[in-house]
């Protein structure tokens, strides 16, 4: 069985496994690895200065000669810089997250490259897919970082009957039942972004990783309601306070304690004061492997779930 879809094709990949673009997190040692496994490595940008992003990008076209991407954080101050930087040094991919990237489309499009949107809803699916996004990264509210309000589950099926470009299912997929289960649903890829966390290739402080693979199932909270972009990170002295700071509907005193906090967890290592930006599904991921040992895990697992499933329900 091949996991070929209109995705796989669209992007020139082997698997249509996408590797999520996590600020300060997805490196492109780590974009590499997953390119070079036959997935989608993604960079991901977020608040990092131009200059460091081009050193990204450069380094992982060294690293591979296969597709990658490059995720925006449409809320970064910065943005348009970063996105000039990105026209001029071409790259196949750009997904972005945190908005509409609508007034981008037309420029990045014109030098070549694919453009997925993440959108955590239907009316803005609708709006994307007119102003000519390329597919749709559906996120449901599992996953770690800032997220929206509908789960994987509700979000893919609506998706996928809203628009007709591809849907690409994000949130709560940590292994090929995930995969499985979104291909079930109508998605013809799936984006992962916790369990390459603890990908030998991620860069990321080892603390963080240590605590990826000990969270149990309840231990993410959503953080940041009262300010409009909530926020989903394993528990720690961090979400403590920022839940006394929600409940006490002071959202500017909670940006004020954020600021800077992902680079603290991820690069430092703070694992108390940082903010430790993760899925539900990192109570799904056991061990520290390489990324094509990821991905090839994955999708032999995905092939026998669905070769599996008519004996299992009698189809
Ligand atoms: O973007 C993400 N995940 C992120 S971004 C991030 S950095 C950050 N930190 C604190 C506050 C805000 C950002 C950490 N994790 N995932 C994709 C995603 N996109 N989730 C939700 C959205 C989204 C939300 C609103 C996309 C579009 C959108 O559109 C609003 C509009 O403009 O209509």
């Amino acid at each position: 069985m091949a996991l070929h879809t209109r995705l796989t094709t669209l992007l020139g990949i082997e698997y249509p496994i996408i590797q999520g673009g996590m600020a300060w997190t997805a490196t492109w040692e780590l974009a590499a690895a997953v390119s070079n496994a036959g997935g989608l490595g993604i960079i991901g940008a977020g608040q990092m200065p131009t200059d460091l992003l081009r050193e990204q990008i450069r380094a992982a076209k060294t690293a591979t000669d296969r597709p990658f991407g490059v995720n925006l954080m449409l809320l970064t101050p910065h943005i348009d810089e970063l996105v000039q930087m990105v026209l001029d040094e071409g790259v196949p991919v750009v997904t972005t997250g945190a908005g509409n990237p609508g007034k981008y489309m037309t420029a990045l499009q014109e030098k070549g490259i694919k453009v997925l949107p993440i959108a955590p809803s239907i009316a803005l699916a609708r709006r994307l897919e007119q102003g000519g996004a390329d597919a749709i990264i559906g996120e449901g509210m599992e996953a770690g970082g800032h997220i929206g309000d509908l789960t994987t589950m509700v979000l893919t099926p609506q998706l996928v009957d809203a628009v007709s470009i591809p849907v690409i299912a994000a949130g709560g997929i940590a292994d090929g039942r995930g995969i499985a289960a979104a291909f079930a649903l109508g998605a013809e890829g799936v984006q992962l972004g916790t369990r390459f966390m603890v990908a030998e290739e991620c860069t990321i402080h080892p603390d963080v990783k240590a605590k990826v693979l000990k969270a149990r199932d309840r231990d993410t909270v959503v953080t940041g309601l009262s300010t409009g972009h909530p926020v989903r990170v394993l528990k720690n002295k961090l979400s403590r306070q920022i839940e006394a700071l929600d409940r006490a509907n002071e959202p500017e005193q909670i940006e004020a304690l954020g600021a800077g906090k992902l680079a603290l967890a991820m690069r430092q290592g703070d694992v108390e004061m940082g903010s430790l930006m993760a899925g539900q599904c990192a109570a799904m991921v056991h061990s520290m492997q390489p990324a094509a040992v990821i991905i090839a895990e994955l999708v032999s697992e995905a092939e026998a779930v669905l070769r599996g499933l008519p004996a299992r329900v009698g189809a």
